[in-house]
């Protein structure tokens, strides 16, 4: 695989994780990329159908991604399998909604209660965990746009949460392109098996 600056970015990444865990350093880093490279457009497939995730990179450690957003797509209200994200904004503007269930209601249907709701810009980075809130992204001011997404560890399942009565549903996560190439269907083995020796 020909080296980029986003394979130097993961390279960075990787380091950083052995070192930190909890990865201190990551909102800096993923906005350095962001100010300074446009290698990533590359890897960034549309679809008409919803929201595309494009992998870029996956170890046991982390996946990164990129998500891209026409105007009105936007995600279901989901968790994050008890992982950490951290979302840059690459272009236009996202909107995060927080959503929280009682406590009482984890596992029983309940109404979510909507929390904040705040605008990335482009460069802007967020965060989130289970423990802070589940959440729906969705583009900004009527264009589109492009995310960059690091999950560690990688995650190959989420929750989505019906925002009536709160009830939740197991759904797989699927790629629609692997390095710029369109996947047909998604196997977490065969993808491990591709990032195996990177
Ligand atoms: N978590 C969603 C996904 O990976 C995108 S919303 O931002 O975290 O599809
Ligand atoms: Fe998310």
């Amino acid at each position: 695989m020909t080296q980029r600056p986003i394979d130097d970015l993961c390279a960075v990444l990787k380091t950083e994780f052995e070192q930190d865990p909890r990865g201190k350093a990551v909102p800096a880093l993923l906005a350095a990329y962001q100010a300074e490279h446009q290698d990533w457009r590359d890897w960034v497939l549309w679809s008409d159908a919803c929201y595309t995730r494009n992998l870029v990179a996956r170890c046991d450690a982390f996946e990164l991604l990129l998500l891209a957003w026409s105007p009105e797509q936007k995600s279901p209200i989901h968790d994050h399998s008890d992982q950490n994200c951290w979302m840059a904004v690459m272009e236009g503007q996202l909107e995060e909604v927080h959503y929280t269930l009682p406590t009482s209601a984890e596992n029983g249907a309940s109404v979510l209660q909507q929390g904040r709701s705040k605008c990335f810009d482009e460069g802007g980075v967020a965060f989130i965990d289970d423990s802070i809130a589940y959440h729906l992204i969705q583009p900004a001011g009527g264009a589109r746009a492009v995310s960059l997404h690091l999950y560690a560890n990688p995650i190959d399942t989420c929750r989505i949460f019906c925002p009536d009565t709160g009830k939740a549903e197991d759904i797989p996560l699927g790629y629609h392109s692997v390095r710029g190439e369109l996947v047909e269907a998604h196997s977490p083995e065969a993808i491990r098996e591709r990032f195996s020796n990177s």
